[in-house]
């Protein structure tokens, strides 16, 4: 299947609201494939990791607490141009600033309860991809 990747997590909040349906609805929609899922929770110590470019800001700590605050659902998507198309289609990281239409806009509470992780660069969707799929996505 021709494309590239991305990476995505469903964020607690969005879990928690219900939005897992509509969030992936719309995702195929804009025509990502989904290659990978699963509904999972990170411990402090994934959460860690997984924002660990984060280390040194101020919201850290708020981070890494809702990100361990109940379950999310992690994905592999695949489509031309995945990462930046995805970018758009979840809008952006404050809700408030969020284009009409866009994931965040739709289903975001806050800045920080923002619905969706999406990747920001290839080399960054590898390596989160990996975190969560290392051996499960590679066909
Ligand atoms: P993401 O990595 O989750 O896709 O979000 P992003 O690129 O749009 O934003 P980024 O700068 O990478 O920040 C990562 C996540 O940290 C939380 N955040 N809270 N309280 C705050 O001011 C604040 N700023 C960022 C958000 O959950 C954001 O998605
Ligand atoms: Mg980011």
């Amino acid at each position: 299947m021709a494309g590239n990747r991305t990476f995505t997590m469903i964020k607690p909040d969005a879990v928690e609201n219900g939005h897992i349906g509509a969030i992936l609805a719309k995702i195929n929609e804009a025509g990502f494939r989904i290659v990978a899922m699963e509904m999972t929770a990170l411990s402090r110590k994934d959460a860690e990791a997984f924002y660990a470019v984060h280390a040194e800001r101020p919201f850290f700590g708020e981070l890494v607490e809702y990100m361990t605050s109940g379950p999310i659902v992690a994905a592999i998507l695949e489509k031309d141009n995945a990462v930046a198309d995805f970018r758009t289609l979840i809008g952006a990281t404050n809700p408030a600033e969020a284009a009409e239409g866009t994931i965040r806009k739709l289903y975001a509470t806050s800045i920080a309860a923002n619905a969706v992780h999406g990747s920001d660069s290839d080399e960054n969707a590898a390596i989160e991809g990996n975190f969560f799929f290392a051996q499960r996505s590679r066909h």
